[in-house]
């Protein structure tokens, strides 16, 4: 295989790792218009590099002409959960989408069943359609939902797999296994105080948007108060902002809004 097809084989990857990303993007700006939790924290992607496709096509016996029908994760996107019960939810989203923008061809669930590495993860391989200049092409991506602490614990796992060429020593091997743990721990302690983040989280939010509309309104009503009354309203919001206390400083959001209201009827 020459480079030039390199290049044209890799096209489509790259354009369906470029629309899932997209998409997911879209789910998740979806969810924050809307105001709801959104249980997809992040999202990445990328094409396997060909040195890369090389290597997994010789360790698993992959003649080079079956590569694109027998490695999956060509090409691959990532969501990153914050919570373990986050990876659930971002599964049933990519559900919807099956048979209307992809294909599901298999799910592996690598949590349930933790590989002997310590790795956990949710795979879900999908068919992706791709219509470019270049004509319609279904190719295979990898879809990989894991939390934050998987995220962690799997990067510098491949990092150090990565460096000891696929003979990594029993001691860090065992190691890592402990620390596949800790992080499978810290996803469960993590859980039980979902509620609690879940709540400084929205609490966060009210404020930041409380914020914004004071601001709009001060802004808004600048031509139309005196020096001294603008100057008491902004006193006014910076101590109340200070004090935090997101009652206080929803009533005077709405003195504001009302104030506003005035001056424009
Ligand atoms: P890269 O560089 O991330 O693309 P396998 O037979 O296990 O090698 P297979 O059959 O392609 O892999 O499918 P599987 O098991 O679902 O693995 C696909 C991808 O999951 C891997 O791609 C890794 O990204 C990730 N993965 C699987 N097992 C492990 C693991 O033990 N540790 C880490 N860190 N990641 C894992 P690649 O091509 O191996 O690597």
């Amino acid at each position: 295989m020459d480079i030039l097809n390199w290049k044209e084989m890799l096209c489509p990857y790259e354009q369906a790792v470029a629309e899932l990303k997209l998409k997911f993007e879209y789910m998740k700006s979806e969810y924050k218009k809307l105001g709801l939790y959104c249980p997809i924290e992040s999202i990445s992607g990328r094409v396997k590099e060909p040195s890369s496709i090389l290597g997994k096509a010789k360790k698993k016996g992959i003649p080079l002409d079956r590569i694109e029908e027998d490695i999956e994760d060509i090409a691959g996107v990532r969501i990153i959960c914050q919570f373990s019960e986050d990876i659930q939810k971002a599964i049933s989203l990519i559900r919807r989408h099956d048979g209307y923008d992809f294909t599901i061809v298999e799910e592996r669930d690598y949590i349930t069943n933790t590989k002997p590495s310590g790795y956990r993860s949710y795979h879900i391989i999908i068919k992706y359609p791709v219509s470019s200049v270049m004509g319609y092409k279904e190719v295979l991506a990898e879809i990989q939902i894991r939390t934050m602490a998987m995220n962690f614990w799997a990067v510098t796992e491949h990092t150090l797999n990565y460096k000891y060429k696929g003979h990594m020593p029993e001691e860090i091997k065992q190691r890592l296994k402990n620390c596949a743990e800790a992080a499978f721990n810290l996803d469960n302690e993590m859980s039980t105080i979902r509620n609690e983040i879940m709540y400084a989280q929205r609490v966060n939010k009210r404020m930041d948007n409380l914020t914004s509309n004071i601001i709009d309104n001060i802004q808004n009503m600048y031509f139309n108060l005196k020096l001294s009354e603008m100057d008491k309203i902004n006193t006014q919001f910076v101590e109340l902002w200070n004090k935090g206390d997101i009652d206080e400083l929803k009533k005077f959001s709405d003195m504001l809004d009302k104030m506003a209201e005035s001056y424009r009827g």
